[in-house]
């Protein structure tokens, strides 16, 4: 389907292109990226709403019961179930899918299950995303649910409007636990299962940790609130929680959105710039190589890391420095005199290259070369000829002179050798067409 066609369809909330556009963007193949620069312009409208707790501690069951709730204001709700991916399927398990099927006949809502694929952090890479497309279709409220596997679940909080953190009662070390990440992200605490016992004990424990944060001025404060996913009880005082966090946060919402941008370009960038390294500055096998190298003690990583950022910053701007100039002459011999007698230098012996007789002058960083034609037919006795006597060429040293080479045809430089030459004192040479080279005749030198 044509991508504009596709966006219409979404924008007009046809399940099936919902469903499609996610299932491009989970694949990250290019259309999806094509579709969310599309669709980016009309999202900003969603609240998004996310869920993170433990494994079993309700979420699906909560999230399924928020919705209900949310519908009866006749608010739309997309739902995003992030599921870890299995080891074995390498799919979504389709759980939660099933479970939620009670809103299946309801047009205004859509629920999508993510698998992780891998990815850490509680949401799988492209979930913001989903986000977006959910946001564009004009769900109100978009709920993403997370993993729940650890406790380094602070993607949501970079994703979500509001993070709600769902909590069960029990022994208290849970809640001890919590303190390590999740405690940070909380908006709203959420003690589901308060059917059960010790669910007073685990919201007093909760509060009790909140309590030693120094209560800055007019911060929101999480509340606590007390759930039974199972039978929809504490929903609706849930939904108040939520309405009342959003209305206190109305004002710096954008704020909130622009640094959690932030992260996400950054994170895009940083993604971008592995997926390069790996593609187009490493040869195939180089990381593994790299892996093998600095497990065996032979580099370092950070080493081994600023080789390759080098070679990627650097990789088709050869470095060179100035090997010589060359000057054309007719005698060698008063030229030579000339610099010994005002600058003190010395000529090295001559050598004969071809037909030219050449003589190096060193200056202690680049070198002069005199060039003599040693046959009336040499290229420089016609130079000498057209031009007279003077400046003829400048040679750049290069490291390796085929990857030069091949670097420099890349940017559509001819060259006059078509391969590297021999050059004096055992170097290879190579000379660039001066049409490449804004008239001037540029040697590179490979020592
Ligand atoms: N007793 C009780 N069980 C619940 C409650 N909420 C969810 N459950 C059950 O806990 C189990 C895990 O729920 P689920 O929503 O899949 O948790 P998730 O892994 O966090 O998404 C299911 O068997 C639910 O029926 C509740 O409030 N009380
Ligand atoms: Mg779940």
């Amino acid at each position: 389907m044509a991508l504009p066609s596709l966006v219409d369809r979404i924008v007009a909330r046809d399940p099936r292109a919902i469903a499609r556009a996610i299932s491009l963007i989970e694949d990250e193949a290019s259309s999806g990226a094509a579709l969310v620069a599309r669709l980016h312009p009309r999202t900003g409208r969603a609240y998004l709403i996310g869920v993170t707790g433990p494994p079993g501690s309700g979420k699906s069951t909560l999230v399924d019961r928020l919705t209900a709730e949310l519908r009866k204001s006749g608010v739309t709700v997309g739902v995003l179930a992030v599921d870890p991916t299995s080891p074995y399927s390498g799919g979504a398990i389709l759980g939660d899918r099933v479970r939620m099927q009670a809103h299946a006949e309801d047009a205004g809502v859509f629920i999508r299950s993510m698998a992780t694929r891998g990815h850490l952090g509680g949401l799988a890479r492209t979930t913001a995303e989903a986000a977006i497309v959910l946001d564009a279709a004009g769900f109100d409220i978009v709920i993403i649910e997370t993993v729940g596997v650890g406790q380094d679940e602070v993607d949501i909080v970079r994703t979500a409007d509001i993070s709600l953190v769902t909590v069960v009662p029990g022994t208290g070390d849970e809640v001890q636990a919590l303190k390590a990440g999740i405690m940070e992200i909380a908006d709203i605490f959420v003690v589901n299962k308060a059917d059960r016992e010790g669910a007073d004990r685990t919201a007093a424990s909760i509060e009790a940790m909140l309590s030693l944060e120094a209560a800055a001025g007019d911060r929101w404060r999480p509340p606590v609130l007390r759930t039974v996913a199972t039978t929809g009880g504490g929903v609706p005082e849930l939904v108040e929680a939520i309405r009342a966090f959003r209305e206190k946060t109305a004002a710096t919402i954008g704020e909130r959105r622009r640094s959690r941008a932030e992260w996400r370009l950054r994170e895009i960038l940083g993604h971008g710039f592995l997926a390069h390294l790996e593609q187009k500055v490493l040869a195939p096998g180089e990381f593994g190589d790299l892996l093998d190298r600095i497990a065996a003690r032979s580099v370092d990583p950070y080493t081994a890391a600023a080789g390759v950022m080098t070679r990627a910053l650097e990789g088709n701007r050869p470095r060179v420095s100035l090997d010589h100039v060359g000057i054309a002459v007719r005698d060698a011999a008063p030229f030579a005199a000339l610099f010994s007698r005002l600058l003190g230098l010395t000529t090295d012996e001559p050598e004969d290259v071809g037909q030219h007789r050449v003589r190096f002058i060193d200056t202690g960083q680049g070198k002069l070369e005199l060039i003599e034609a040693l046959s009336d037919d040499a290229p420089l006795a016609r130079f000498l000829e057209k031009r007279g006597e003077g400046l003829h060429h400048v040679c750049l040293r290069v490291a390796d002179i085929e990857v030069t080479m091949a670097a420099l045809r890349e940017q559509g430089v001819r060259f006059v050798d078509e391969q590297p030459r021999q050059g004096a004192h055992g170097s290879r040479i190579a000379f660039l067409h001066p049409s490449s080279a804004g008239g001037l005749l540029v040697e590179l030198k490979q020592p």
